[in-house]
């Protein structure tokens, strides 16, 4: 709680573009949130440079993503919108977290363990203490809740016992957070290997359907998804893709799962692959629109983050300074 209202936090890293798995699981759902509680989205540019980045593209990405908060319809002036790395205060409190992390409870951590699997000649400590510098983010803003797609909310846990251990430590200092996962779409699965979670750094483009795709390369993508064997357009574990396609339509139409067996029912894969992608496209196509014309206003965006700064650090301060009296470090 801030000022007396509920807190919702979360974060994307601008690690590339986003893709329909990010938007479906984590920022569509950030919305819900700015009318009722204080709302922090932060671009989390520390988080991307656990992995190698193009330092050029970081600067694109970092503007790209803040835009596409606002296409999506998080309006900067009910929301804090800002960059990770212009609120110093995460990184100083990441470092005292650290000391109240174990290194068994980061071990545990799937994230680390599939991410250092994909970059073994780069497994650095930032990626093994990733986790820590996330719980510091949402602790920061005392936040209740965090909307997320399953794969973070491990992270979440973690988050939730550092707080707990801290607590304990040094009563009433940090708020214990919620994940909110989607039921429907909080984990999209790749196109092209559907046992594999849809993630923006996939280097292969048929697996991912990027939210600023345009509408044929949306539809040709899904004409593309690797489907299953058998013709028949329903839920099943032995179906992981069409069961992803079917996600997918339901979260862009709005219609329940059951709803779309019943109608593609005896209707074969090409026509509701099809089906999806044009779901997919239109729905995306406002927030391409709207995106292309915020990017075009490089003025604005900063405006837009410099005031988001403003907001985050003078909260994140307050509790950084609460921590530091609290341990023991000399406030002047
Ligand atoms: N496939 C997904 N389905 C549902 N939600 C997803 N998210 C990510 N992939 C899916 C959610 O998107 C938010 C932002 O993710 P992130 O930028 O913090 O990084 P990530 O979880 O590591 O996502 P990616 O796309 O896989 O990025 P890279 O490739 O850079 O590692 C989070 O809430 C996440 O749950």
């Amino acid at each position: 709680m801030l000022d007396g209202q509920k807190v919702s936090f979360s974060g994307v890293q601008p690690s590339g573009n986003l893709t329909i798995g990010n938007y479906l699981g984590a920022i569509k759902n950030f919305a819900e949130y700015s009318e009722k509680y204080k709302t922090f989205y932060g671009v989390v540019d520390e988080h991307a440079i656990t992995v190698r980045q193009n330092p050029a593209e970081l600067r694109r990405r970092t503007y790209e993503t803040l835009a596409l908060y606002i296409a999506v319809g998080l309006d900067p002036e009910k929301n804090t919108l800002y960059v990770q790395s212009h609120v110093p205060a995460h990184a100083e409190l990441a470092w005292i977290l650290n000391c109240y992390c174990m290194f068994g409870e980061l071990s545990r951590m799937t994230q680390f363990k599939d991410k250092s699997a994909r970059h073994a000649d780069n497994i650095n400590a930032g990626l093994f203490t990733y986790p820590v510098l996330m719980a510091s983010d949402i602790l920061l803003y005392q936040t209740d809740v965090v909307p997320i797609g399953s794969d973070q909310k491990q992270h979440v846990e973690l988050t939730r016992n550092i707080a707990d251990r801290f607590n304990q430590i040094f009563p009433d200092t940090f708020t214990v957070p919620e994940p909110v996962i989607p039921k429907s779409g909080g984990r999209i699965m790749s196109l092209a290997e559907p046992e594999k979670k849809m993630s923006k750094s996939d280097e292969n483009e048929n697996a991912t359907v990027r939210v600023l795709d345009d509408r044929d390369t949306i539809i040709r993508k899904f004409r593309r998804a690797v489907t299953d064997s058998g013709s028949e357009i329903r839920r099943s574990p032995d179906k992981p893709g069409v069961s992803n396609l079917i996600t997918i339509y339901s979260c862009f139409t709005g219609k329940t799962p059951e709803e779309v067996e019943a109608e593609f029912d005896g209707r074969g894969y090409a026509e509701f692959k099809t089906a999806v992608g044009e779901a997919c496209a239109d729905a995306l196509a406002p927030v391409r629109e709207k995106y292309f014309e915020l990017l075009a206003d490089k003025g604005y965006l900063e405006e837009v983050m410099k005031k988001g700064a403003g907001t985050a650090a003078y909260y994140a301060r307050k509790t950084l300074s609460k921590v530091r009296r609290k341990i023991g470090f000399v406030n002047l």
